[in-house]
């Protein structure tokens, strides 16, 4: 057994768990490297992983029927409920009691982008980034509401600095450093098909970030969601880094969640496709709602018809959200109730026999939506894709950068002829800043679109 003084209960562990090929290269490490290997090992908890890699294969038999959900308001009894909610949602921001956060740990690979995710440019004529955008509208909403929105990111242990340093380049986009907390969430190691740990490096073991359900536990050991408490923050509106047309601050979809005392409420739109790489909203047999991740529902589900010739299993998961911060607190603070693990088989770059190379192996992730069973009430509410979902994922083709920018485009330009106003036949992209309006009713009608082909408006001329 090797040996290293203040660390013999880490080593020991690992002896245990029959893992310690991990010091296959220990006589070539520094005493540093040592220290840096027995530290990453220190925090592995070796019977959870054992547990996950035996219950990998394991997914087992799902019952559910598709999720009620509060549909868009048709009659005028539905507007009226509608308007009700939107004024106790408004009370409710205007009361400080909402706070927004980002999941931001994913790095934009698949943009073939090699950096933070929040860090790609989306404007389609301005070129700001995501962080940008997003920071823009909780300045916006922070105005119009009178109060400081509290703007929550968590990031990834790779990206953190980067991501830090960029908003402390940009002066936090005038949100003010005291209103932005940016925090890492947790990493979990990562197996091979033996089960066993990987080798990253000579003197580090692989682990990836724990999945966006990883995000509750972090508000709550990164000590913001005590913050959040201190500052009277109530409400914790959830969204994804790559979504540029998420609306933030919803008051009506606020109002239906305050009003109905739900401890988490979600946003569903009508699935575009029955493939669609989106999760569903479903019932399970226990009456608890939830999602399944559309990678998990059984084929002849995702193409299953109703009585009317529609989808039965319609309702996708745009990822927004709404969390009671009590209910973060009481599903992180050293309960037992804990969101479960999902397994992946990836391809994992390794250490092996001293050449690196590609191999087959397990990735374990929370996923944020598995807190939906766990609430007492939880409620899905309906909205429209255009005004609210342009996810990037891809760089090019179904939900790429270039179908974000046309739907940013294709909004802003509904939201200026809605108000009356006139936008030139030759313009072909039409952007308007978040600081001119977040929504189409904060666009003064005296607006003048220039005849250009791309405009971008960004002062209320
Ligand atoms: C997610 C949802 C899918 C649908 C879709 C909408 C899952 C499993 N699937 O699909 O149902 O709602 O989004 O766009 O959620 N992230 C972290 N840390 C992590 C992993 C992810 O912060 O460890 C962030 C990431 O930066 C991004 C978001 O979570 O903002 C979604 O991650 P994704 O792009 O991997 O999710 P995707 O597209 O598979």
């Amino acid at each position: 057994m090797i040996a290293f003084p203040g660390y013999e209960t880490v080593i020991r562990r690992v002896y245990e768990n029959k893992q310690e090929h991990v010091f296959e290269y220990w006589n070539d490490l520094n005493d540093s490297e040592k220290k840096n290997l027995l530290d990453d090992l220190s925090d592995v908890d070796f019977s959870l992983l054992l547990n996950l890699f035996f219950s990998a294969e394991d997914a087992g038999e799902m019952h559910f029927d598709a999720a009620p959900y509060i549909a868009l308001p048709k009659s005028s009894d539905e507007k009226k409920e509608y308007e009700k909610a939107r004024e106790a949602g408004d009370l409710h921001v205007r009361q400080g009691k909402v706070a927004a956060f980002v999941v931001a740990g994913g790095q934009g690979s698949r943009l073939g982008y090699d950096g933070p995710k929040g860090m790609f440019p989306v404007g389609p004529v301005s070129g700001k980034t995501l962080f940008h955008i997003h920071a823009e509208k909780i300045a916006a909403y922070s105005q119009k509401y009178g109060v400081h929105i509290p703007f929550l990111i968590m990031t990834s242990r790779s990206n953190h600095p980067v991501t830090v340093d960029y908003f402390n380049k940009n002066d936090f986009f005038g949100l003010g450093r005291d209103n932005v907390f940016i925090f890492p969430q947790n990493m979990i190691p990562s197996l091979d098909a033996q089960g066993k740990l990987i080798l990253e490096s000579k003197k580090s073991i692989f682990k990836n970030p724990d999945g966006h359900g990883g995000s509750l536990t972090a508000l709550y050991t990164s000590g913001v969601l005590e913050r959040l408490k201190e500052r009277g923050v109530e409400t914790i509106s959830y969204f994804q880094v790559d979504n540029p047309l998420v609306r933030i601050i919803d008051s009506a979809f606020i109002g239906f969640h305050v009003l109905r005392g739900a401890d988490v409420s979600s946003k569903a739109v009508k699935k575009a496709y029955p493939e669609e790489k989106v999760g569903i909203f479903v019932r399970y047999g226990n009456n608890t709602i939830g999602v399944v991740e559309y990678s998990d529902m059984p084929e002849e589900k995702t193409h299953s018809l109703d009585e009317k010739g529609d989808l039965r299993f319609s309702s996708g998961s745009i990822a927004i959200h709404l969390f009671q911060r009590e209910f973060v607190e009481r599903v992180t603070a050293g309960t037992d109730i804990a969101l479960p693990f999902h397994t992946a088989r990836k391809k994992i770059k390794a250490l092996v026999g001293g050449v690196r190379k590609e191999v087959e192996g397990f990735k374990f992730e929370k996923f944020v939506f598995d807190a939906l069973p766990l609430t007492e009430k939880n409620i899905v509410f309906e909205t429209l894709r255009e005004d609210e979902f342009a996810p990037v994922k891809n760089s090019s083709g179904v939900d790429s950068v270039e179908s974000a920018q046309s739907m940013m485009s294709e909004q802003h330009r509904r939201w200026l002829r809605n108000r009356g106003i006139r936008v030139p036949g030759k313009t072909r992209v039409i952007e308007i800043s978040p600081l001119v309006a977040v929504e189409q009713e904060d666009l003064d009608a005296g607006i003048k679109v220039p005849e250009e082909e791309q405009v971008y408006i960004d002062t209320n001329r």
